[in-house]
Formats: structure tokens, sequence, C-alpha cells
């Protein structure tokens, strides 16, 4: 299992709308098939490995990091491929929560005949799809926010100049990131003052741009103009998230329901899900990171910390409006801490259930 969960972690771009899945087919102690599912619409993780493995599948044990399905999507169910190749055991991590799977797909292997597990290994598999797990389960894309941060914490000069603070391997890491991303979020704050591409260039991620993430842009006061880069780059699709439907050239634009020009962020989330998108980088400033922490919408939280000091004139990261007492700061729990390059990796989430406002 842990060989399938290695495969299944194989695919720098994630295979968006699907899940991550690694497959291993074992016969007497030796490994005779392999797979993993490379994108959405290419052969499942089983059915890659039945194809390696042959005739030599017939009475072999599979390890497969999700559950085999059991039904007609952009491919055939693995659960009747397996079958029909003759597999006598089959171990799956977890239980696909896809409520066109949910179970079934294990089902029908045992009524089959065959011999079915579940549960090997399960968190790290649930890990390898945090955001497709959520969006099945919750309606709601996962998020993680990322954060370029002076050792002093913070995250621009006061004129809003911000490139660049950490050297280029975290940069690099950034772009990695961002390929396990169905969609790049930012703000208008932000957007105005780089102008960024908010894309994955090759030379930087060192693999092959196969699919963009969609860009997302918060514009509650519609304050984006059409000079954006953007907008005319070619790239992904741009959808703009406003509180009224004022058309914008080279973009798609949502009116979502907002209080004072401040676009209702979960409804935002909401459709996105709706939309397929199981995981969403923030790349944004304080304004924005500060109301999807408020708004108990932040996951995950990458801080890439550089050794300079910006000073107390430079801008924060997160927008904590009403915060004044260190009873009412927000803790985080810290996951992992690693240094990459002359800059450190914080991994780290937000500890709700223990806000009170
Ligand atoms: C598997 N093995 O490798 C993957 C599975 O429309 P389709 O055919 O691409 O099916 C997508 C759904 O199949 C996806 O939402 C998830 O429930 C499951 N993914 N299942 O047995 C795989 N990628
Ligand atoms: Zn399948």
């Amino acid at each position: 299992m842990a060989r399938a969960l290695v495969l299944a972690r194989r695919p720098v771009i994630s295979p968006h709308p699907n899940p991550r899945v690694g497959c291993v087919l074992v016969r007497e102690g030796r490994v005779v098939g392999e797979g993993w599912h490379r994108q959405a619409g290419a052969p499942h993780a089983e059915a890659e490995a039945l194809r390696v493995a042959g005739a030599q599948a017939a009475g072999s044990t599979a390890y497969v990091s999700l559950e085999p399905c059991s039904h007609h999507g952009r491919t055939p169910p693995c659960a009747d491929a397996l079958i029909a190749a003759g597999v006598r055991r089959v171990v799956a991590a977890m239980v696909d929560p896809n409520p066109r799977v949910a179970g079934r797909g294990l089902r029908r292997l045992a009524e089959a005949g065959v011999d079915t597990a579940q549960g090997l290994m399960v968190d790290e598999a649930e890990a390898l799809n945090r955001g497709f797990v959520k969006r099945m389960r919750e309606g709601l894309p996962w998020v993680r926010l990322k954060l370029a941060l002076s050792l002093d914490g913070r995250s621009a000069m006061a004129s809003g100049e911000s490139r660049w603070i950490t050297a280029a391997p975290a940069r690099a890491d950034v772009q990695r990131l961002r390929a396990r991303a169905d969609a790049l979020l930012s703000g208008s704050g932000t957007v105005l003052a780089d102008d960024p591409r908010l894309d994955l260039r090759a030379e930087e991620l060192g693999s092959e741009v196969t699919r963009q993430p969609l860009r997302v842009v918060v514009d509650g006061r519609a304050r984006l103009h059409g000079k954006l880069r953007m907008l005319h780059d070619g790239g992904a699709p741009v959808l703009v998230a406003r509180c009224e439907q004022r058309p914008l050239a080279g973009a798609e634009v949502l009116a979502l329901p907002g209080k004072n020009a401040r676009v209702d962020l979960r409804a935002l989330l909401k459709e996105l899900a709706r939309r397929e998108i199981n995981e969403i980088q923030v790349e944004a400033g304080a304004g924005l990171n500060g109301a999807l922490l408020a708004a108990g919408l932040v996951d995950e939280i990458i801080v890439y910390l550089a050794p300079v000091l910006m000073g107390d004139g430079a801008l924060g990261a997160f927008h904590l409006p009403g915060l004044e007492r260190m009873s009412q700061v927000r803790r985080l729990q810290i996951d992992e801490l690693r240094p990459l390059g002359e800059d450190w990796r914080i991994r780290a989430r937000p500890i709700y259930h223990e806000v009170t406002t």
C-alpha cells in the first residue's frame, strides 16, 4: 500500500477533478503490475496496473489507495475490470467518498467472490486527496493559504512592493504547490499592485505544464480594469467575484451575495466546489487572507520565512480587525518546519474550535 501511495503521488499536476490514485498488483510475493491515475479521462490506476500485469493479474492481490470505482464515468468501472481479470483479493486504503461509488465498488467485488479489505494506511490516503475528500463530504474545496514573509512577519513594503522576499527554491516550491491546486485565488488589491500572471511556468516547475489552474480574483468593489496582464495572456480562464454583475473583458464575472461591497467568501467557495474545484491556493494580501481566516475557511497555511527584516512600516499578512487582547489571538498548530534554500518553510493549520469571539 505504501508503494501504491508513492505511485499515486507521481503526477506533478493534479488529475483535476479526479483524485490521485495508485494501484499495485502482487502475486506470490512479487509485484506483477503497477499503475497510477495521470489525469481525468485517462485510465484509472487499476486499469493501468491490470494492463501491465496482463495474464499475471489472475490470482493476484490488488493494493489500491482508493476503493475501486463501480460507475461508468469517463472510463468503465474498475471493480468489473478487477473481477474479469481474476484478481483474488482487493485491499483499499479508503472508501471512495464520491456518492457515485461510496462503498459500491467494494460491495460489487465481494459479491463476485473477491476477498476485500479497507482501512490500510487510511490517514495517508486521505492526506493525498484532501481537496477531493473535502469537496465530496462538505461541498467545499480545501483551502491552502500561501505566505512569503520576512522574519519580522511582513508580507510587503508599505508601497505594496513584495518582489522578492523569498529566494528561488521557495518560489519553485510555490509552483509545485500551485500545480496541486485546481484554482489560484487572489484579491483585487494584490492583483492591482503586482499585476501577476498567477500561472504555472514550466521552467520554474521543472515539469511540463499540462493544465493551468483556474484563476479567481475577489473584487467586491469592482476595481479591476481591463489592462491587467492575466486578462490578456491567453492563459487559464479568469473568474472575477463581485457583488454585482458588472462585466470585465477577458474574465467571467460571478455576481455573489455580499455586504458593504465584500463578497460572501463561503458562497464563492461553494460555487467553486460546484465547479469541481478540489483544492484552492490563496496568494493574496492581508485583506483577503484575514477575511478567509475570520470566516473559518482556511484549512492550511504554508509560510515561507525569509531571512530579511522589512521593518514595522511594512504590511502584515492578516487583517483581523477587533483583535486587541492576547485572549483573542488566532491560534495555529504547526505541523512541519524545514529549511528550503536560505528560507524556512512552515506548514500550519488554524485551530478554529478554540477561537472565541
Ligand atoms: C478508481 N481509480 O484511479 C480513480 C478513481 O469519470 P471517471 O471515470 O474519471 O471517474 C472519476 C471518479 O472515479 C472520481 O470522482 C472518483 O470517484 C473515482 N476515481 N477511481 O477506481 C482511479 N481516479
Ligand atoms: Zn476506477
